[in-house]
């Protein structure tokens, strides 16, 4: 990775109903208290569009205490990162884990997600997460990444083989977000389909159109979707960040 930092949004997407082999992590949650996945993201102004909610079934998560009434669901790296940073945790260099678990184990539990026009989504198996990087849960937003495209794509074909519900995918329910001159309202479809990826594993094609949707959307992109409707991208996204912080559904995490 490069020497800047990234800024990232940290949303919290609160769970609504755990999956039956999430069971014995629920049970580690306090009455009373609420559990939430943290995904991080570059592209806040995106989440009108998230469909879904993407972690490795191999990667090791764990449960972390925040306060009494919130925990968050994360890699211990992205816990003790943020752990360090003012404002999340609130004691410096602490992030108590209640519970720890495959990723595999939470596929299926339904999450809240801020801001989309899907109120409700699940956690899904993505197998190209890293756990070098944010929180190692990814939000999808399959209009305007090529990763979450393919990805969602490739789950909906082969729901059965990955043991998951094919509706839980919402792939016929793509929302275009951001128009771009280049590449229309739907950034991420077009690359994929222009550069003819097949697979979340052709790395290299997917490392350039990654590239391209990031500078087409920010650059060029507009809104035509949500509050900012009409607005430039590079305008929207701080906009949207701080619409989602100030209501308590998500804060600014640099690494
Ligand atoms: B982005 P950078 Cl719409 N492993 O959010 C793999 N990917 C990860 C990750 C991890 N551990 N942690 C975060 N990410 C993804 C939205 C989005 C993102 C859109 C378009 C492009 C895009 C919705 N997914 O990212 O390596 C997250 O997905 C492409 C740059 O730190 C995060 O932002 O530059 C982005 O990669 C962070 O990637």
């Amino acid at each position: 990775e490069g020497v800047g930092v990234q800024e990232y949004t940290g949303l919290k997407m609160k769970v609504v109903k755990w999956a039956e082999s999430a069971k014995d992590i629920e049970s580690k949650l306090p009455q009373g208290a609420s559990a939430y996945f943290i995904p991080a993201t570059l592209r806040p102004e995106t989440m009108y569009g998230q469909t879904s909610c993407f972690v490795s079934p191999t990667i090791e998560y764990g449960l972390f205490k925040v306060t009494d009434t919130e925990y968050f669901v994360c890699s211990a790296r992205g816990a003790r990162n943020m752990s360090y940073q003012p404002g999340i945790f609130p004691k410096w260099g602490e992030s108590p884990q209640v519970a720890s678990f495959k990723g595999k184990e939470v596929i299926g539990t339904m999450v809240n997600a801020p801001l989309s026009v899907h109120k409700e989504v699940y956690i899904l198996p993505m197998e190209t997460v890293k756990d070098t990087k944010g929180t190692a849960v990814v939000t999808c937003v399959p209009s305007d990444s090529p990763d979450d495209y393919i990805t969602s794509f490739d789950l909906a074909k082969k729901a059965e083989y990955y043991g998951i519900q094919k509706e839980w995918v919402k792939f016929d329910d793509i929302l275009p977000i951001i128009d771009t001159p280049t590449y229309g309202n739907l950034t991420a479809k077009k690359l994929v389909e222009d550069l003819k990826i097949q697979s979340p594993k052709d790395a290299a094609k997917l490392a350039d159109a990654k590239e391209k949707a990031y500078k087409e959307g920010f650059y060029k992109g507009k809104m035509v979707y949500g509050d900012h409707q009409g607005k430039p991208v590079e305008e929207a996204k701080s906009l949207v960040r701080k619409q989602l912080i100030d209501a308590g559904d998500a804060f600014a995490y640099a690494e």
